[in-house]
């Protein structure tokens, strides 16, 4: 029997196109032997549109946005969308919802899809929620003893009431430079680097325009380093890559190039300071109850300390992405990632089913 796959993508988020050239590389990639693919497009409207099975690869991302004449389900109502025309049949095995930002990465969309009982790829609502808010991540990251930057945060409402209170915390408590950022953004929106007391004022303006909770980390000089965790309650890594600013790498022989960054896959970095990744990458995952998988970044400081920074629980999902790239070189190549994620996936909704809520 073939697994019913629902591919979820578009929406309502400045990554819709990202989201739309991440399903045509996840489709190219399925091995229709294996999968039925259901296409479920989300228009910019917020509009969910149920396209017709797809039984080849497709050409071009024109052919995965479907409007609303061409809808098999003319949904406003999301549930409705999960149906089959075929009565008899039953709904989808698995969702693989590709979304970012709020209402896809936030929780809402896992919520949803827990409601209908349908198993779905990656994160449940907690660890996408928890994972979409900085301040709460770094709390649990703190509860769980990982070392992190000093960080403080605040709602618009204590630094409205108390501004200059505000500031002499972050210089008390982290000094400059200082990144100020909204806790609630998945994107780059908002966020400012701060050397001085008037750099410091004008960045509380413009995060708190992006969201009511704003949170300031300390500036640390520092490399940065990933590793994808994949799995559920057994969690491993993959090997560690390095991400280079462009204008630094002219001394890297870089493999990978995004946008203005390059790729170092496997990172340059000692065997202690990679077991001491993992451990933290593995702990990171099981603090925030994460399932499927995750991208833990981490700063590697002048003086070869190791610090969290956060876990994206949707990361660039591209064959080119960070992630992907780092189970390729760690032994799994872009299909068998996208199996892999879709046994995870059943796995976890089967272990789940078996759980009682009465006694
Ligand atoms: F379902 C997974 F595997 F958990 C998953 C879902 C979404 C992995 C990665 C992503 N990433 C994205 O959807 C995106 C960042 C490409 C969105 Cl635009």
């Amino acid at each position: 029997m073939k697994t019913k796959l629902g591919l979820l993508y578009g929406g309502k988020s400045a990554e819709h196109k990202v989201s739309l050239q991440t399903a045509l590389a996840v489709i190219k990639a399925l091995d229709l032997e294996k999968f039925e693919i259901h296409p479920i497009y989300i228009n910019t409207e917020g509009q969910w549109i149920k396209g017709p099975e797809l039984e080849g690869p497709v050409e071009n991302v024109k052919a995965l946005e479907f409007s609303l004449e061409d809808a098999f389900t003319p949904a406003s109502l999301a549930p409705a969308v999960f149906q089959t025309s075929d009565q008899e049949q039953a709904s989808l095995d698995v969702v693989f919802p590709l979304l970012h930002g709020p209402n896809g990465e936030d929780g809402t969309v896992q919520g949803l899809l827990e409601l209908l009982n349908l198993p779905y790829v990656g994160n449940g609502v907690l660890a996408s929620a928890a994972g979409m808010d900085k301040v709460l991540m770094k709390n649990i990251f703190a509860q769980a003893g990982l070392a992190q930057v000093n960080y403080v945060a605040f709602v618009k409402r204590e630094w409205e009431k108390a501004r200059d209170a505000a500031y002499t915390k972050v210089e008390a408590e982290l000094g400059y430079p200082c990144f100020v950022k909204p806790a609630n953004l998945g994107s780059s929106v908002g966020i400012s680097k701060c050397r001085n007391r008037e750099e410091l004022e004008a960045a509380f303006e413009e995060a708190f325009q992006f969201d009511r909770k704003v949170i300031i980390e300390e500036g640390v000089i520092a490399r940065e380093i990933e590793v994808g965790v994949l799995g559920n309650d057994e969690p491993e890594c993959s090997v560690a890559g390095e991400i280079v600013p462009k204008k630094d790498f002219y001394d890297y022989t870089a493999k990978y190039e995004d946008g203005n960054t390059a790729l170092i896959i496997p990172a340059d970095i000692t065997e202690e300071q990679y077991q001491e990744l993992k451990e933290m990458a593995i702990r990171a995952f099981k603090a925030l109850d994460c399932s499927g998988l995750v991208r833990a970044d981490f700063f590697l400081t002048k003086d070869g300390k190791v610090l969290i920074n956060e876990v994206n629980t949707m990361p660039g999902f591209t064959p080119f992405s960070m992630f992907p790239l780092l189970w390729k070189h760690t032994g799994v190549e872009y299909p068998q990632l996208i199996e892999r994620l879709v046994d995870l996936a059943k796995e976890r909704h089967d272990e789940k089913q078996q759980i009682k809520y009465t006694f």
